[in-house]
């Protein structure tokens, strides 16, 4: 065996390849939505997907996390079946959630994702909700809150980080930080920094580029690790890009053409195959990483295109725990 193959960094192949298989998915979906296969609105996440697959290194099964309504990054990496996935997204009934929450609502129990979500902030009180329950219950697990820069501007979101100091919940804050909320730069949106708004919470606070997928395991496993021994929540800000628009199909007239062209320096895809080449894979590997995300790809979303779509009948099925009348008596 050469000396450059006993050095493959096994590692960042498989971060290359799941982020790979979050590039690959969003870039299907792209074509699903444009031929009007996919019912409703979908954000997606190309250019950011470093974060999720990053920070998902650092947790368990039992882990919990709760997403934001660019979320099928936080899905992926967190272990969704594909198929379930583009049938959900499909709004098909074979779909994770039988296609009645599509894009914005895609969750999985089984696999600790609580949930994409469309009201920005949202999510980090319902990590919050599950960080509660996994101390009370003396479980040895954590939840992230994945948020994005606009979420700073939501009241939700600084009465979580006051709970979650206050109660040393078991609680990592994962800011995305791509410089936009919708239409507007972020320094349009908030008067503070994330860092000092942490240091006002008595949270520790770190800053990664979150487009150097090693850069944030590194930072998620040490933070993580000191979550895990009971030290409390922490937040980590990863700085991002956001390449396509808001959502698909936006055609970002007030983006500035400059920013666009030197968006592809910043591709954390690009910035992880070219540190394997240097490491001593060869361009033939990596094309065989692409070749077999594609076909996964591809057999999953010709399964959702298959399957049968969403059973109206079934839309308030699941609204009430069984057992509970509307009224919440037994
Ligand atoms: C509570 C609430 N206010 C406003 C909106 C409208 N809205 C949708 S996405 C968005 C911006 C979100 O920006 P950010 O959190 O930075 O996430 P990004 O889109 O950059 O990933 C806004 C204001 C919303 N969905 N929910
Ligand atoms: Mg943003």
């Amino acid at each position: 065996m050469s000396n450059s193959r006993q050095n493959r960094p096994t590692e960042l192949a498989a971060l290359y390849a799941d982020m790979l298989v979050v590039r690959r998915s969003e870039e299907a979906l792209i074509g699903l939505f444009a031929d009007g296969e996919v019912p409703g609105f979908i954000h997606l996440g190309i250019g950011q997907e470093a974060v999720p697959v990053g920070v998902m290194r650092a947790l368990t099964a039992a882990d919990t996390i709760a997403s934001t309504h660019r979320g099928h990054g936080h899905a992926l990496a967190k272990g969704l079946p594909l198929e379930g996935f583009f049938a959900e997204l499909l709004g098909k009934s074979t779909g994770l959630c039988q296609g009645r929450g599509g894009s914005m609502h895609v969750a999985d129990m089984a696999v600790g994702m609580l949930g994409a979500n469309g009201i920005v902030g949202a999510g980090s009180s319902i990590a919050l909700g599950s960080a509660l329950a996994h101390k009370t219950l003396g479980r040895d697990a954590v939840a992230v809150a994945f948020f994005g820069d606009g979420a700073l501007a939501e009241g939700l979101f600084h009465e979580s980080l006051n709970m979650a100091s206050l109660l040393k919940l078991p609680l990592l804050f994962a800011c995305e930080n791509n410089g936009w909320s919708e239409f507007s730069p972020t320094d349009r949106q908030v008067a503070f920094t994330l860092a000092k708004l942490a240091e006002a919470h008595a949270i520790p606070y770190h800053a990664v580029d979150g487009n150097d997928v090693e850069a944030v395991v590194a930072l998620a496993a040490k933070v993580v690790a000191g979550i895990r021994k009971g030290k409390g929540p922490a937040v980590i800000e990863c700085a991002t890009k956001r390449v396509r628009g808001h959502f698909e199909g936006d055609a970002q007239k007030y983006r500035a053409e400059s920013e666009i062209a030197q968006l592809d320096g910043h591709d954390p895809l690009r910035i992880a195959g070219e540190r394997l080449l240097k490491a001593g894979m060869d361009q033939a590997e990596l094309d065989g990483i692409a070749a077999e995300v594609e076909a996964r790809v591809a057999a999953a979303v010709a399964a959702a295109r298959k399957a049968p779509a969403a059973d109206f009948a079934a839309a308030s099925r699941d609204v009430y725990t069984p057992g509970l009348t509307s009224a919440g008596a037994a």
